[in-house]
Order: structure tokens, then sequence, then C-alpha cells
């Protein structure tokens, strides 16, 4: 996953976009960039690492320009590395930055067509390239020396004929302004804010609203899927709808795990989801075991807390913090490799002894994924003294993989990918295992907006709503994923960071 802002001020933005950044710093934590314009000339830094380790104070001050866009991205198969970090740029037409969220189900036909037809070339396999560049090619083919808002609108109506898959997209046009886009399913999240300082209007894009919200912006919209919305260097906001067959399906993971609670998604509150996914858990435990003899509840922390807290209180049962954290390290399902995910789960979690000893404790996390973390864990509670330890998933099993720009493991790798409920208990070693059933974590999602009517749920039910995704486009994820892969992806990608040395340092 990863985080995108996009603002268009009325003095220099970089400060802005870098708080955004901070605030977005749990959807990607692998690099940051910031690209900025000021007279026709773009300036940027990007790097891998932290927002706060990425730019220092002299970077900072060389950003200069009251329009930018920024990035923070966490590594996918195939795309780490600071020559992969984003905004990329293309020279033609105008001078154009693009940072994007999301995935290309069609990236490698794209790909192709880039090169053979449009004649451009790609010098990464980021499908954020492939993204920029046809947005490019669709603008180019225009021909218009001063694009206006509906050259701009045109070329993303193109880009939505042509491209497959969840993304979310912003865009720096030198000199224009600020573009952002959303695929026509509403996949990925974006927002759009407006800020009055004295001088006018100031316009924020982001992946979440909670960026807007911290930056003192107010949240005007979701963008619509297939919705483009264009902010010119004077201020004024142009939005318009880009495609006939648009209809929303976010993402319902982003509910499961990965946004923040205090952010609003399509007219969602993350939060009030989180709550009613509790609420429905109890009552699945309630239906299951009437007689149950849990104790406590205790979440994993941080994501789960809040289901955690609404189950607790539903099945009138204490809610206790038994493990905390170092909130130092960072989270462990997008820490690459097999063996860092191993250790770094000892390192972030430590059990509190005394809401363990001689109890029958809930476990309550977020999701199962590889199973791995969550077996330790309830290894520690055993160590810990718990007498019986139960474990409860806010989401269904996952078996599928995510082709939308969700880093999930190759099927293969997946605790839950052809087993049943009963086999995984027993591999994570706990003496009792519930999951949240798909309808009802549906429900807590869709409970939160009436117009809302579906969402993707693919990592669940294996139903891949952009139609184009078979069997040899998954075996093809597949292989690229699994850990072995991916760590030699890393190494060879290092390499080439170095010395393709695509970052500028600003
Ligand atoms: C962790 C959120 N959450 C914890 C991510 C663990 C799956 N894992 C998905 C559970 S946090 S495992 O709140 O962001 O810290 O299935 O791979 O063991």
């Amino acid at each position: 996953m990863c985080g995108l802002v996009g603002l268009v001020g009325k003095t220099n933005v970089a400060p802005d976009i870098y708080d955004a950044l901070t605030v977005l710093q749990h959807r990607g934590q692998d690099a940051a960039g910031i690209m900025t314009c000021s007279g026709g000339k773009f300036s940027q830094r990007k790097s891998v690492g932290l927002v706060r380790d990425v730019f220092r104070q002299q970077h900072m001050q060389r950003l200069e320009g009251s329009s930018g866009i920024g990035h923070v991205r966490y590594p996918t198969a195939g795309s780490i590395g600071t020559a992969l970090a984003q905004p990329f740029y293309v020279n033609s037409p105008y001078g154009i930055a693009l940072a994007h969220n999301g995935n290309l189900t069609n990236r490698e036909a794209l790909a192709r067509e880039i090169f053979q037809g449009d004649l451009r070339h790609l010098n990464t396999d980021s499908d954020s390239e492939v993204l920029l560049n046809v947005f490019a090619h669709e603008l180019q083919t225009l021909g218009k020396l001063t694009p206006q808002a509906q050259d701009i609108f045109k070329a993303i109506e193109a880009v939505f004929n042509r491209c497959r898959g969840g993304y979310a997209a912003v865009a720096l046009l030198v000199d224009y302004g600020v573009v952002g886009f959303r695929d026509p399913n509403g996949i990925r999240p974006l927002v759009i804010g407006a800020r009055d300082v004295g001088a006018g209007k100031e316009y924020m894009v982001a992946s979440e609203s909670v960026a807007l919200d911290v930056l003192g912006f107010t949240m005007i919209d979701d963008v619509a899927p297939g919705e483009a919305v264009f902010i010119d260097l004077q201020g004024v906001l142009h939005r318009q709808q880009c495609c006939d067959s648009a209809q929303l399906r976010p993402c319902i993971f982003e509910h499961v795990y990965f946004a923040r609670p205090d952010s609003l998604m399509d007219g969602v509150s993350v939060y009030k989801t989180r709550l009613r996914q509790g609420e429905a858990l109890a009552k699945k435990i309630m239906a299951e075991r009437p007689d149950h003899d849990i104790d406590v509840i205790i979440p994993i922390p941080d994501t789960s807390r809040v289901a955690a807290q609404s189950m607790a209180s539903e099945l009138g049962l204490k809610f206790r913090e038994g493990f905390m954290k170092n909130r130092y390290i960072g989270r462990t399902f997008i820490m690459p490799g097999q063996s860092a995910r191993r250790k770094s789960v000892r390192q972030k979690l430590n059990p509190v002894p005394l809401e363990f000893e001689g109890k029958n404790v809930m476990l309550v996390d977020d999701s199962i994924v590889r199973g791995t973390t969550c077996r330790q864990i309830i290894q520690m509670a055993r160590d810990s003294g718990a007498r019986r330890v139960y474990f409860a998933s806010a989401a269904p099993p996952v078996r599928y993989p995510n082709v939308y720009g969700i880093d999930m493991p190759s099927a293969s790798e997946l605790i839950a990918h052809k087993r049943s409920v009963e086999e995984i208990c027993e591999m994570i070693g706990a003496d009792w295992l519930v999951y949240q059933d798909l309808d009802d974590l549906i429900r807590c999602s869709l409970d939160g907006n009436s117009q809302l009517i579906g969402l993707d749920c693919s990592v669940f039910d294996g139903k891949y709503i952009t139609g184009d995704v078979d069997q040899s486009y998954l075996d093809r994820v597949d292989s690229l994923r699994n850990d072995e892969a991916q760590s030699e992806d890393r190494d060879a990608h290092q390499a080439a960071g170095a010395v393709v040395g695509l970052h500028n340092d600003a």
C-alpha cells in the first residue's frame, strides 16, 4: 500500500506535504518522496526510509513552489530501492510527475504498448512508471501547447480505458497544477479537501481524510470512482467523471487493516466499521459457544484494539492490554522476508504476565495472513501462564492473493489457502479459532453508507472485480511474491538502484 498527497497552495507547499506524509506513514515505510514546482522547474527529494529520515532541512529548503505532490511507499514484489521511490517524472509533454497507489493488472501489456506503439522508454518494472507514461502519451496525443482542464480530463478518460486494476494517483503538471484520479471501481482511496487562507483557497488531494484533518483542510468529498480532479495554479478546482461504467467497489482490506481508524472512507468511518466488527464477532461467539469460558479479551496491538473493545463490551467481559508494543518498530506485515518478520514480532510485543496467569484468554487480531506472527503470539501467551488461548480474527480467512495493490504473500504462503478453520487452528496452536464471517464483515463496512453497495473482497472470496484476472496472471503473481523471489529481487534492485541512480537528491 502507498500514501499519496497533492497540494496546490498559496505559499511553499513542501512543509505541508511533509506533514501530510507523516500522517500517512502507516501506508508505507519503505520510501518517501516529494516533488514541487516553482517557476517552471521541478524540485524533488526521494529516497528509501521513513519520512523523517528522508527529508532533512537542506532538502526542505530546496523544495520550492506552491504546488507539489508526495508519496510514501511500501515494497511490493520487484519494487524495492531508491530508484523506485516516487514520484516518477517525464519531461514530455509539459513536464509531468506522478505518484501512485495500487497495482495495474495489465502492466505487462501496457509496457509493450508503451514501447512499441507510444515509442516511450520505461526504466523500471514499476507500474507507476507505466501509469505516468500512459497519461503523458494521452496528453501528448491531444497536441495542445497549453492544456485546459477539459484536455486533462480527456487524457484521463483514455487512461481509464487503457489501465486495468486498482489505482489512485496524483500528478503534477509543470506550471498548470495538480491532478488526482481514482480507478473506475474506486478500489484504492482518494479524497479532496480545501482550506481557506487569507490569499484564497488551498486544495489537498490525499489517500486518507486523516491527512486533511491534521493539516486543517475540510473534506469536500471522496474522489468518485472514474473521476478526475484538477486544481489549477489559480486555485480553481475542476472535477469531472471520466468513465461511463464506473461503480464504487472500494477495497475492504482498507477497513480491516490499512486505513487509520480516524479516517473516513467513502463516507464510512473506519473506526465505526471496526467497532461493528467486534460486535459481530461477539455475536458469532455467543452463537457458536454460548457457554464459553473466556475470562478476558486481549487485543494484539494496534489495529485490532477497536474491534476487541467492542467485542468485550458486547460479551460483557473484561478488556485488558496484555501485550505492550514497542512503538518504534515497524509494522510486521510490510517487513520483507520471513526471518525479519519472525524476529521483529518478539521485539515488538512483550506480554504482561498478570493478564495471562491461570486465565482463559481470547486474543483478537485484525486478520490472519501468513499465520506466523499469531503462532508466536499464542505461544507467548502460553509462556506467560495462560490456561487456554483462544484466537479471534476480525476478518475472514485470507485465502487469495491481492492484485490491486496490497502486498499480500503468494497464495501458497497464506495459511488459509486451501485449509479449513480446524487445520489453521491447529497450525497456529490455538485452543479455539473464530473467524469473522464475510457477510458480517461486508455489512460492517456497508452499514456506514447506504450509497455504498459493494466492496472488493477478493482476498476473501477470490472474485476479482476487474474481470481480467485469470489463473495464469495469479501464477505469475505467485512466483513473484514468495519470500524467496522477493529476497532475490531485493538484492538485484539494490544493485540496480546504485547503478541506475534515478533518484535526484534535491
Ligand atoms: C498489525 C496489523 N495486522 C496484524 C496485520 C499476522 C497478520 N497481521 C496482519 C496481523 S499492526 S500473520 O496493528 O499494524 O501492528 O497472520 O501473518 O501472522
